[in-house]
């Protein structure tokens, strides 16, 4: 099934200069990049895309890493995106994540704590409203 989802590069991604080697492991997986632009959260938007995680004891430390500094911020497009990219990117804590992922193979290792936020490079969207729902916060409606 076609489908477009969010991706992002988050702000250590970012600032360690991995967004093309993310992004060459995205389009040799078969998915296109159909839009980009590179930006700094606002604190509403960063709020708008974690509010599941709202109350979480994680969640303070996830916007302030979040808009701490750049990211980019994308729609990735193909057969099965969703699905595919998340299995691209690999388990949410570095440490589980295995060899041959985004996250297993470039993240570095996090010392977690209950409320400090896991750096993991990416973020992608975990379902089709998901997705709806994240495109919508930094793209025009139709992309
Ligand atoms: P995901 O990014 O793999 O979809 P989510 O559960 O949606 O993972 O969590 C969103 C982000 O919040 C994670 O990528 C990570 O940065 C952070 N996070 C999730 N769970 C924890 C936790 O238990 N401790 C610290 N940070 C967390
Ligand atoms: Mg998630």
């Amino acid at each position: 099934m076609q489908e477009n989802t969010f991706f992002m590069i988050k702000p250590d991604g970012v600032f360690r200069g991995l967004d093309q080697a993310v992004f060459d492991r995205v389009t040799q997986s078969g998915l296109k990049i159909i839009d980009q632009k590179k930006i700094a959260l606002t604190s509403e938007q960063a709020e708008k895309l974690y509010r599941p995680h709202l109350g979480k004891p994680f969640y303070a430390g996830l916007i302030k890493f979040i808009t701490s500094g750049p990211v980019i911020v994308t729609i990735i497009s193909g057969n099965n995106a969703i699905k595919k990219l998340r299995d691209l990117m690999g388990a949410t804590d570095p440490r589980k994540a295995v060899a041959g992922t985004i996250r297993g193979d470039l993240a570095e290792e996090n010392v977690l704590t209950a409320d400090k936020t896991i750096k993991n490079i990416v973020h992608g969207s975990d379902s089709p409203e998901s997705a709806k729902r994240e495109m919508a916060i930094f793209f025009k409606e139709g992309k």
